[in-house]
């Protein structure tokens, strides 16, 4: 069920909604039975859709027999309470849904941890409302007994400590984290970090320039954990790409706050991939998701501009477009140094793609000398390795400082340099 509530979510197409829910449902074996939307013109309290509605629903659940009811948006706890009620099958909402993907899915430590805390969230939140409703129903006030109550207190205690515990283990695993990404400061390579909308096709495009074999499917959320594997390309000997978790439309705050961590590996990039499907009829929509989540974690600015690193969008999925289309594009990409038309299936505009990362990551190289000592083979081998090497040779009589003889003319960027001058000497 997708319902379409007035006033809400302008500017998306509803059956391209209803798509990525039935995706979102088949993601984790849910076999669809039917799928529609369903025009929400005043909101019920109680059970969101109207009487009519709602009997629609449960009489096409006894057709199929449907054992689960998802509805996309938003319930309440007394929504949903309501409707498994007058239906009889249970029945969930989409950050329900979510949080069940993104339990199958979770596969390090620290993303198994992320989805209970999201999930624990949501649960109290959850309990909170139906909590204040049975106050209510009580006549007000009393802080008093009841049987129910006395449960539900115990229930947010239990949640509440859980959730302590987990935010403790959470925080030991980040710290762990920040020391080996500060381990790879210090051999440092250029990042490339991948993002996008789910199913854009970032993981197909990391396996397509790493030559790895990274799952890669028509599946939302695929790819849960970052994954990262070295490179080459045009004049950088070695740059790390780096997979990550994909974004989805009203991705629930809770799971936003848990995947905080794990995206800091996009905050840390050198160059921001902006991977679009931009055979997608919802494809700026999604745009928009993806660059609110990015200026939400301080990559982006308002304007949809990188703000320590840039951000470049390639529009992928190319041959699935027809061939007026595809002229468009790349007529517009021509113009524009910040996108670039690619397939990451066929591999067309992948070359393209590789220069253009290449030149970002060296441009405004500027050229440097050292004395170095004979001695320092790790630094001389690191020039090598990274910068352009324009000439080695015996320091002069006059410049040499004790043991310092070997003077190095090379080529590096601002970022290149920082990188040498924090290698122990
Ligand atoms: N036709 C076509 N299909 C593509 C292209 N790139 C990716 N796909 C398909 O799109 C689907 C999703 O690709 P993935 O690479 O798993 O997408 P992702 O962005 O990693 O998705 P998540 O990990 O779920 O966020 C797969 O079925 C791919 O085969 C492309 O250039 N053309
Ligand atoms: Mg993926």
């Amino acid at each position: 069920m997708s319902p379409e509530i007035r006033g809400q979510r302008s500017g998306e197409d509803p059956d391209a909604r209803l798509e990525e829910a039935r995706g979102l449902a088949l993601a984790i074996g849910i076999v669809v039975a039917e799928s529609y939307v369903l025009k929400v013109r005043d909101v019920r309290p109680n059970t969101l859709f109207g009487e009519g509605q709602v009997q629609r629903i449960a009489t096409d659940c006894e057709l199929h027999e449907a054992e689960l009811v998802i509805v996309d948006g938003a319930l309440s706890a007394i929504q949903q309470r309501n409707l498994e009620e007058k239906i009889g099958r249970k029945v969930i909402d989409r950050t329900g849904l979510i949080l069940e993907i993104f339990g199958e899915r979770a596969a390090t430590a620290e993303g198994r941890l992320q989805v209970e805390l999201a999930h624990l969230d949501y649960q109290q939140s959850r309990l909170v409302r139906s909590w204040t409703h049975l106050e209510r129903q009580r006549g007000g006030f009393g802080f008093l007994g009841g049987p129910g109550e006395t449960q539900i207190e115990a229930d947010r205690r239990m949640i509440r400590e859980r959730m302590g515990k987990l935010r403790r283990e959470l925080e030991q695993v980040r710290k762990t984290r920040e020391l080996h990404r500060k381990r790879r400061g210090r051999a440092p390579w250029p990042v490339i970090a991948l993002v996008g909308y789910t199913n854009a096709g970032k993981s197909t495009l990391f396996n397509r320039m790493t030559g790895a074999d990274v799952m890669a499917e028509d599946l939302l959320f695929a790819t849960l954990d970052p994954t990262m594997r070295a490179i080459s390309l045009p004049g950088v000997e070695k740059a790390i790409l780096s997979d990550t978790v994909g974004f989805i439309s009203d991705l629930p705050t809770q799971l936003v706050a848990a995947f905080r961590a794990t995206l800091e590996e996009v905050t840390a990039a050198d160059i921001v991939l902006h991977v679009r499907d931009i055979a997608n009829p919802d494809t700026a929509q999604q745009k928009r998701q993806v660059l609110a989540v990015l200026e939400d974690l301080g990559v982006v600015d308002e304007n949809g501009d990188g703000v320590d690193a840039p951000v470049i969008e390639v529009w992928n999925k190319l041959d699935l477009l027809s061939e007026e289309d595809r002229e468009d594009l790349a007529a517009i990409a021509t113009n524009d140094d910040s996108v670039l038309p690619i397939s990451a299936i066929t591999g067309e505009g992948i070359e393209a793609l590789a220069s253009r990362l290449g030149a970002v990551l060296t441009e405004g190289a500027r050229t440097y000398s050292f004395l170095l000592s004979a001695s320092d083979g790790a630094r001389i081998a690191w020039l090598h390795a990274h910068g352009e090497v324009l000439s080695e040779v015996e320091a002069g009589e006059g410049e040499i400082e004790g043991d310092l003889v070997r003077r190095i003319e090379v080529r590096l960027t601002d970022k290149e340099y920082g990188r040498f001058e924090g290698l122990a000497g």
